[in-house]
C-alpha cells in the first residue's frame, strides 16, 4: 500500500495549534483507520517545493505515491474515498456528503473567514463593513441552527462533512461565535468527543511541542 504522508508547518507558535487545518485530515485518517507520517516544512522560509505542492505557501497537503492535494477539504474527500465510514458508497448517501463538505467550506467558512480576521484584528470600532460581516455569519450559522436542530450528524450518520464543518465551528467558537448558537456548540462537541478527534488533536499538539524541543534543545529550558 502506497505511504500517506500529511505535511504541515514544521513548527508553529502557540496561538494556532490545535486549530491547523491538518488536524481535519489527521482526524479522517483517524477515523478511517489508516496508517500515515507527519512532515514539516518551515513557516519562514518557504522553498519552490513548498509552493509546488501547495501554490500558495500554505498548509497541509496530502501527498500518496504521485497524487498530491492541496486544500485540506479536498484532502478530507480524498481519504473519505477510501472509508466507508466517512462517506457513504451509495450514490445517493455520497451526494449528501458532498454537498455538505461543500457547504462547510463555502456557505460557513466562507462567512467565518472575514469574520475571524475581523476578530483578530481586534477592531471595535462599529462600522458598516464590520456590521456586514457580523451579519453575514449569523445568518448562517441561524440556518445551521434549525439544520442542527434536527439531526446529530449532517447527514444522516457521521461522516467527512462533519469533520470539515466541526472543524468550521471550532474556529468561531474560539471566539465566542457559538454562544447565541447552541445546536451548533452541542453538534462541534458532538465532534470534538469522538476518540479519533481526540487522538489527532493530542497529535498535532504533541508534534509542535516536539519542534519546541527540538528548537530549544530541551523541554525545561
Ligand atoms: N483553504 C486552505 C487554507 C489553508 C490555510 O489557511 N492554511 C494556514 C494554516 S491553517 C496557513 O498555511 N497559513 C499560513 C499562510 O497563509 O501563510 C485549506 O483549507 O487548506
Amino acid at each position: 500500500m502506497t505511504e500517506i504522508t500529511l505535511t504541515t508547518f514544521e513548527w508553529l507558535p502557540e496561538f494556532p495549534r490545535g486549530y491547523v487545518r491538518d488536524i481535519r485530515i489527521r482526524w479522517a485518517l483517524e477515523e478511517a483507520g489508516l496508517a500515515y507520517t507527519v512532515k514539516g516544512v518551515p513557516f519562514k522560509d518557504r522553498s519552490n517545493d513548498h509552493f509546488q505542492h501547495q501554490p500558495f505557501g500554505q498548509v497541509p497537503w496530502l501527498s500518496e505515491g504521485d497524487i498530491s492535494i492541496f486544500e485540506s477539504g479536498a484532502a478530507v474527500l480524498h481519504v473519505a474515498e477510501k472509508s466507508e465510514k466517512l462517506m457513504q458508497s451509495d450514490p445517493k448517501g455520497r451526494s449528501e456528503v458532498i454537498k455538505w463538505l461543500f457547504a462547510a467550506l463555502n456557505s460557513v467558512e466562507a462567512a467565518s473567514l472575514p469574520w475571524f480576521i475581523f476578530q483578530f484584528s481586534g477592531d471595535d470600532k462599529e462600522t458598516e463593513g464590520g456590521n456586514a460581516i457580523n451579519s453575514f455569519l449569523a445568518s448562517r450559522l441561524t440556518h445551521m441552527e434549525d439544520v442542527l436542530a434536527e439531526r446529530e450528524w449532517l447527514t444522516h450518520r457521521f461522516s467527512a462533512a462533519d469533520i470539515v464543518m466541526v472543524d468550521v465551528f471550532r474556529v468561531i467558537d474560539r471566539f465566542d461565535g457559538l454562544d447565541d448558537h447552541p445546536n451548533c456548540r452541542d453538534y462541534m462537541q458532538r465532534g470534538e468527543d469522538r476518540p479519533a478527534f481526540k487522538k489527532a488533536f493530542a497529535d498535532q499538539m504533541a508534534f509542535f511541542a516536539e519542534a519546541d524541543i527540538r528548537m530549544c534543545g530541551s523541554d525545561d529550558s
